[in-house]
C-alpha cells in the first residue's frame, strides 16, 4: 500500500478510554526495543511517524496511527522492561490486554521478536494468549540485517520451535533498515483485509475462547 497520509490520531495512557474505531486495525506488540516503532515507520515510509528510541521502555501509551483514512496501526507498549516497578509492568499488561480484548476492529496482531534471540517467557506467554483468544497473530522476526544470510533459516526455525508455532502459523523476517520483508508484511495485511480472506478467517462460535482467560504476560 502506498501511504499518502499518516497521522498519530490517538494516544491512550493507562487510564484513558480506548477509541471505538470503525476502520480496521493492525496491532504491533513485543518487548521494548524489539523494533515496533521502526517497523511502523518502515511500513509507512516515514522517518519518524513513530518515535524510535535507543532507551527501552519509552512508549508507555497505546498509539493509534491513522493511514490513508483507511486503517489504523496500533503501537502497543513494550513489555519486559526491567527498570520499571512491577506494579507499572502489570498495569501495562492489563492495558495491552484491555485493548486486545475490547477492540472490535483488530484484524491481526503482529508479535515482534528479535531474529537474533530466543523469544522470552513474555513473548511465549503473549503468543500463547493471542492464539488462545482466537485472534490472528503473525510473528515478525525483526533486525534481519543484523545476522548473516546463512543464519536466517536456523534462527527462524528456533523462533518457531520456541513459540510452539505450527508450520501454517505465520512467521516473517524483516529489516526496518534495509526494508527487506516490508512488502511481504503489506501483502499479508492486504490479504487480511480482502473480503474473502476476512470471511474465511472469522472464528466460529465454538472457537471463541472463554472471556475469563487471562494473559500471563508482563508479570516479571
Ligand atoms: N539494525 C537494525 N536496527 C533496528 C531495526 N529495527 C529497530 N532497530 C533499532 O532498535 C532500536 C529500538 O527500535 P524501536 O523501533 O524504538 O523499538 P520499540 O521499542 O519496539 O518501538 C533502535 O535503536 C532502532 O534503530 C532493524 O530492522 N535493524
Ligand atoms: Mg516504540
Amino acid at each position: 500500500m502506498n501511504v499518502n497520509k499518516a497521522e498519530l490520531q490517538t494516544v491512550c495512557g493507562i487510564t484513558s478510554k480506548l477509541p471505538v474505531n470503525v476502520l480496521p486495525e493492525f496491532a504491533f506488540a513485543g518487548r521494548s526495543n524489539v523494533g515496533k516503532s521502526s517497523l511502523i515507520n518502515a511500513l509507512t515510509g516515514r522517518r519518524a511517524l513513530a518515535r524510535t528510541s535507543s532507551q527501552p521502555g519509552k512508549t508507555q501509551t497505546i498509539n493509534f496511527y491513522l493511514l490513508n483514512e483507511a486503517l489504523y496501526f496500533v503501537d502497543l507498549p513494550g513489555y519486559g522492561y526491567a527498570k520499571v516497578t512491577k506494579e507499572l509492568v502489570a498495569k501495562w499488561g492489563r492495558m495491552i490486554e484491555r485493548y486486545l480484548v475490547t477492540s472490535k476492529q483488530l484484524r491481526r496482531i503482529f508479535l515482534l521478536v528479535d531474529i537474533r534471540h530466543e523469544p522470552s517467557d513474555n513473548d511465549k506467554a503473549m503468543y500463547a494468549w493471542i492464539v488462545d483468544r482466537g485472534l490472528q497473530p503473525a510473528v515478525i522476526a525483526t533486525k534481519l540485517d543484523k545476522i548473516n544470510r546463512s543464519q536466517i533459516s536456523k534462527q527462524l526455525a528456533m523462533i518457531r520451535r520456541s513459540l510452539g508455532m505450527s508450520a501454517d502459523d505465520i512467521l516473517m523476517p524483516c529489516s526496518a533498515l534495509t526494508k527487506q520483508g516490508i512488502a511481504e508484511i503489506w501483502g499479508l495485511m492486504e490479504s487480511t483485509l480482502a473480503p474473502k480472506a476476512a470471511a474465511e478467517e472469522e472464528p466460529t462460535a465454538d472457537e471463541q475462547p472463554a472471556a475469563e482467560e487471562q494473559m500471563a504476560v508482563v508479570t516479571d
